[in-house]
């Protein structure tokens, strides 16, 4: 039984509160096997996928500029690819129609400013116009504007806050590249493309972190109609299952990375169970189990060890993701003593 409970640091209080008890990510050799079968299928989906699904005509702009930032960094230097916001299903190849999801962004824009803040590089893979790092506490219609207009408004309002904001901002700027995506075969292009040239050239100083929500349906080429859905007549809608991508990602696209995964349910009686099932399949480092209503004041971090830690953050005076990466940092420095 082992459980590490972080809660929020009450104001009278010097340390976070700290409990123990239990669970268990270890799997049983006829689990393994099973699991690996079901990988070898899950294998010839993704390259089904692949095929199937171009990349976004930016691909590979996008990908020398993250092939630039990666190169030339110091020996020390962490680095961390943040995926955020949710990926849109097209209807349509000419669209005009599109399955969403609820993701906004936040979670991803928040853990970016604290990766900066604890020292890493970070690629923020996100989706066009979720919310992004610093801009999310610039009171609207401001965010929208250029970071210089910004900046411009701030000096004449002589806004305490604004100003502490484009400070941290201007001071890890040059720290963050930016790439965006919509669709879901835009996303996992850019899934396993960065996350290989992580593998490359950080090895086990880069991390992968999964905060984006990504589509578990999606409308196979095959299926999809050139131009808009018609409405005379009543329309079917084939979806096909996406296919795993974390069980790639973690043994072939970036073995060495430190690979934290999000698992999110509604029900709180399938989350644990369902966060270790995921551990036991993929084989990767964590699972941030978190439901979609409690999202921002309880996320538990199942381990490939089978500890468990909880961090609790009630009040919402600051943001959970602080915890958070405090305590990933301090599991990614132990990943790279064992394997140093
Ligand atoms: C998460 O669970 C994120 O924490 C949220 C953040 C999407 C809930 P917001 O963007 O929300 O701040 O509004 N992300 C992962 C969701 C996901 O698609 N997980 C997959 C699953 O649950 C596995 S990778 O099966």
């Amino acid at each position: 039984q082992h459980q590490t409970t972080l809660s929020k640091i009450p104001a009278t209080s010097s340390k976070p509160i700290v409990q123990h008890s239990s669970a268990s990510a270890s799997s049983t050799t006829a689990e393994v096997m099973s699991a690996d079968n079901i990988k070898t299928e899950e294998f010839k989906l993704c390259d089904a996928f692949f095929k199937e699904i171009p990349p976004h005509a930016d691909y590979d702009e996008s990908m020398a500029r993250v092939k630039s930032f990666i190169q030339n960094s110091n020996p020390v230097q962490r680095f961390v690819l943040v995926t955020s916001g949710g990926t849109l299903i097209p209807l349509e190849r000419l669209m005009v129609r599109y399955i969403d999801n609820f993701s906004t962004g936040s979670r991803g824009a928040a853990s970016t400013e604290y990766f900066l803040e604890a020292g890493y590089k970070v690629i923020f893979l996100h989706r066009a116009k979720s919310i992004q790092p610093f801009a999310r506490n610039i009171p609207p219609p401001l965010e929208t504007l250029e970071w210089e207009g910004v900046a411009a408004w701030a000096v004449s309002r002589d806004s305490a806050k604004v100003r502490r904001i484009l400070e941290r901002y201007a001071k890890h700027k040059a720290s963050i590249l930016y790439v965006s995506f919509e669709s879901l075969g835009d996303y996992l292009w850019y899934l396993k493309g960065i996350s290989c040239e992580l593998n490359k050239s950080i090895g086990h100083r880069g991390m992968v972190y999964l905060a984006a929500a990504v589509s578990d349906f999606y409308v196979p080429s095959s299926e999809m109609p050139e131009h808009k859905i018609q409405s005379d007549t009543k329309p079917t809608i084939n979806l096909a299952l996406t296919p795993k991508m974390i069980y790639p990602l973690a043994t072939i696209w970036a073995p060495k990375a430190y690979i934290v995964s999000f698992k999110l349910e509604t029900d709180s009686e399938i989350l644990m169970e369902k966060a270790q099932k995921a551990l036991k399949t993929y084989r990767h480092n964590m699972v941030a189990a978190n439901l979609l209503t409690t999202r921002k004041t309880t996320v538990t971090f199942v381990e490939s060890t089978g500890k468990v830690a909880r961090i609790d953050n009630p009040e919402e005076t600051s943001d959970i993701e602080l915890l958070m990466i405090g305590f990933l940092r301090d599991r990614h420095s132990a990943y790279l003593d064992a394997n140093s």
